[in-house]
């Protein structure tokens, strides 16, 4: 695991420490416009915003800052002058609706916003008492940017201790109660030199982008933290969707690929008229990478994606595989970090043997107020919820979150298998497999099923379905109902909320 002074601030150290390696001149952060500012530019913007926050809105260090807005190097540089200003970046999705700001507010005691102009409604509609809201990005006069320029360009950063509070990032896990997950300035690093540094191993040459955005600690980490860690650039632009994707790698010759499984599907079905040829590295997580979706991104662009799992209570990635791959499990601990399988008492199966997993490393879940901290950190070790089987060779096998599992008539289905099953079938673009109560067998799986496009959803559909499954896997797990969707149900992150579909009608 890295080592750190016990004075670490990780915001100069992204900044003024990789300016002092590799000079101010590199290039730093792109929009799709095409500006491109250099690390000395960055810095520049970045420590003029620090001076304002300090003397014009009494930011102290250990406040706690909410930052909401589309991904843009406008957010970038609040987030960095917060760091450096020693206060604590609490950064939320553009997504998230009043109610689910008021909420974040109270629980994190936020006193200050710097929030993006076209973010700004539903911060005003959440009217948190005594909150302090300070735009940018809308070219206003009072765009905090504007009201920076006549700053001083350089800016001594509070001498932090390594730990100190750098973040407080929110989850809402896939049922909704808010959790906020602190993290240290030396956590922010150590995901950049365990997993970026050994597993993704940037160069000063890449160009980073993908689509998870800045308030999901996977993008935060991706495109901010990791890119700058290494002397690289990044674009920080809001995404549309996979042709959006795509014509960014193509535009701004992407090195380093940051997005989820759902996402390379999607690139997939339109890649063929792309120049995908600038990517190097692609990482996948958020959500679990079926083997067949591996091999056909090999087979389209010759790369093999680097899995991955990670928790917003980890800060990122902890489980992954490197060019070793095999396809269909996870990956091995990320260096740094340990993991096994254990069982409800904690205690650790033997291999083979499904159970929960558990990791400790340099990083982990320290929630904020929150009642639920014990039931993650059990004698030290981090149980994160995924149920998991390691193989004899130390390969981890993901078979669903804990609380997925579907017991029927006795035998125990990890809807994540029957998944993959449904995937392998040309029809199928998404698939979620829940458990429904049912008199005589206690639960049935139930298929919730996205079918290509042009593939009408009919009886017909449902019966290939059904026959290829009973090919695929044993008959007691294949599905007893299949509904479809335009789309399935995800959280604004993409996970999957499937006590949506547990619970009700179709969306
Ligand atoms: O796998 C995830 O969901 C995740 C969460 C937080 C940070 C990074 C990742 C990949």
């Amino acid at each position: 695991a890295p080592h750190y002074p016990d004075r670490l601030n990780c915001g100069a150290e992204l900044l003024d420490g990789t300016i002092a390696r590799l000079g101010p001149d590199r290039p730093a952060v792109r929009d799709r416009a095409g500006a491109v500012w250099t690390y000395g530019e960055l810095k520049e913007r970045v420590d003029r915003v620090a001076h304002t926050l300090v003397e014009d809105l009494g930011v102290v260090p250990g406040n706690r800052v909410l930052l909401r807005g589309p991904t843009t190097p406008h957010l970038a540089v609040c987030w960095l002058a917060v760091m450096k200003a020693g206060a604590v970046a609490v950064t939320v999705l553009a997504a998230h609706r009043a109610r689910e700001l008021a909420e974040i507010c109270r629980i994190a005691r936020i006193r200050h916003a710097l929030c993006d102009a076209r973010s700004a409604g539903e911060l005003v509609k959440a009217a948190v008492p005594s909150l302090r809201m300070t735009l940018f990005g809308g070219g206003s006069p009072r765009d905090l940017l504007r009201l920076s320029a006549r700053k001083p360009p350089s800016y001594d950063p509070v001498p932090t201790s390594a730990d100190d509070v750098a973040i407080v990032a929110f989850t809402s896990g896939t049922t909704g109660r808010p959790k906020g997950c602190l993290h240290f300035h030396r956590d922010v690093l150590a995901v950049a030199d365990t997993f970026s540094a050994r597993l993704v191993r940037p160069r000063p040459d890449d160009v980073f982008g993908g689509s998870p955005p800045l308030g999901f600690t996977f993008g935060l980490g991706g495109l901010v933290v990791f890119p700058l860690r290494a002397g690289a650039s990044t674009l920080l632009a809001d995404r549309s969707g996979a042709g959006q994707l795509l014509a960014d790698v193509q535009r701004q010759r992407i090195s380093v690929l940051f997005t989820a499984p759902t996402a390379y599907r999607a690139m997939l079905e339109r890649i063929g008229a792309h120049d995908t040829s600038s990517l190097r590295r692609c990482v996948s997580a958020g959500e679990h990478l079926p083997a067949a979706l591996w091999h056909a991104w090999r087979r389209a662009t010759g790369l093999r994606l680097v899995n991955g799992i990670g928790a917003t209570e980890m800060l990122h990635i902890f489980l992954a595989a490197d060019d070793d791959a095999r396809p269909g499990t996870t990956g091995r601990p990320v260096p740094g970090y340990e993991a096994r399988v254990v069982g409800d008492d904690g205690v650790p199966v033997p291999d083979g043997s499904p159970g929960l997993l558990a990791v400790r490393g340099p990083t982990g879940c320290r929630y904020l107020a929150d009642e639920r901290q014990t039931a993650y950190v059990r004698d030290g070790w981090n149980v994160t919820g995924d149920r998991y089987v390691r193989d004899a060779e130390g390969w981890f096998t993901f078979l669903g979150r804990a609380d997925d599992l579907i017991v029927s008539a006795g035998y125990n289905i990890a809807g994540a298998e029957v998944e993959d099953a449904l995937l392998r079938h040309p029809d199928v673009l998404e698939a979620a497999v829940v458990g429904r109560p049912d008199e005589r067998r206690g639960e049935v799986a139930v298929a919730h099923v996205v079918l290509r496009a042009g593939v009408p959803r009919d009886g017909a559909a449902a019966e290939r379905l059904r026959e290829f499954t009973t090919k695929e896997i044993a008959p007691y797990k294949c599905p007893r109902e299949i509904v479809f969707h335009d789309a399935l149900p995800r959280t604004p992150n993409g996970k999957l909320q499937r006590f949506l579909l547990r619970s009700g009608p179709p969306p």
